[in-house]
């Protein structure tokens, strides 16, 4: 199969080429903040794609030189009532349980920004290049919110819950090179080589035995999320949306969205 109608989106820009497909997702403007159409696409070309069986490995990453994704999209977050910031942060988390669960590996070229939602669909995915000057971080909490997409449950298991915590709780912002040493990351190379770096990688992958890497992601993930438990997410879903009771999610987008400091109660 190749790029053919029924691989075309607005949001995304899909190839599929020796067996291995990109998925870039195509909001350059916004820094590719995941909106929901984007999630509805990314899920709709997942599904697709499940059913490639010439299919050897997936890459995601994001148009542009500066951003991977740099986080759920803030604007479409700022008028949202506690059910509907529920609704989006449950579908954003099955989504990237998909994206974990897909039946062959997937590689993330973070090119740039990785932050919030970003950073959640890097994790989402199973190998994690990054280029020299990429940037990881949940900075949700100076939002007036909480990771929404999963974040509170991949970043403890992927660089242990102390790491997590600090990152979580202060929403830090870090480099490529510190990503690496926490084991966020997998790979640095230098800007402009994320893409290709992972097709590098996702060739060796598409040169073994397909039915061997599929059966060996299958006993890794349990055909999903694994080691990560619903309840975890769920738990999340229920502290993202509390945050969206009280004053300071309102504030914390528009402050972002007027480009100015944000000022939450005490
Ligand atoms: N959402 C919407 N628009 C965005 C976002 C975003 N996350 N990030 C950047 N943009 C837009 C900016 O508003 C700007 O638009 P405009 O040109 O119209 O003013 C454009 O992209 C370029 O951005 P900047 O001018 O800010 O570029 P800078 O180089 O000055 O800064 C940064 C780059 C540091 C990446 C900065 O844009 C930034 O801090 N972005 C927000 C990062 C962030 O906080 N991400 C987390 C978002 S919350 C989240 O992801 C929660 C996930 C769970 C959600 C659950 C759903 C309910």
């Amino acid at each position: 199969m190749s790029a053919g109608t029924d691989l075309c989106f607005e949001t995304l820009v899909v190839t599929v080429s020796d067996g291995i497909g990109v998925i870039t997702i195509n909001r350059p403007e916004s820094l590719n903040a995941l909106n929901l159409k984007v999630l509805q696409e990314l899920d709709t070309c997942l599904g697709r794609l499940e059913q490639l069986e010439t299919l050897s490995a997936l890459i995601l990453t994001g148009q542009g030189e500066k951003a991977f994704a740099a986080g759920a999209d803030i604007s479409a977050m700022v008028s949202m009532s506690p059910g509907e910031a529920a609704d989006f942060s449950g579908f954003g988390q099955a989504v990237f349980q998909r994206l974990s669960g897909f039946p062959v590996p997937v590689i993330a070229a973070v090119n740039g920004y990785a932050l919030g939602g970003g950073n959640e669909l890097a994790m989402a995915c199973d190998i994690r290049i990054a280029s020299q000057n990429a940037k990881f971080g949940q900075p949700e909490v100076g939002l007036g919110i909480i990771p929404g997409f999963g974040g509170t449950q991949w970043l403890p298991a992927i660089v242990g819950v102390p790491r997590a915590l600090e990152l979580i709780l202060t929403g830090r912002v870090i480099d490529a090179a510190e990503a690496l040493s926490i084991g966020l990351v997998h790979k640095v190379v230098p800007a402009g080589e994320a893409l290709r770096s992972a097709e590098e990688l996702a060739r060796v992958i598409a040169s073994k035995s397909g039915l061997a890497v599929r059966n060996a992601k299958k006993a890794i993930k349990r055909d999903g999320h694994a080691p990560l438990s619903l309840a975890g997410f769920a738990l999340e879903r229920q502290f993202f949306a509390k945050c969206f009771e009280g004053p300071d999610q309102a504030e914390g987008m528009r402050a972002f969205l007027q480009k100015r400091a944000p000022k939450f109660q005490r």
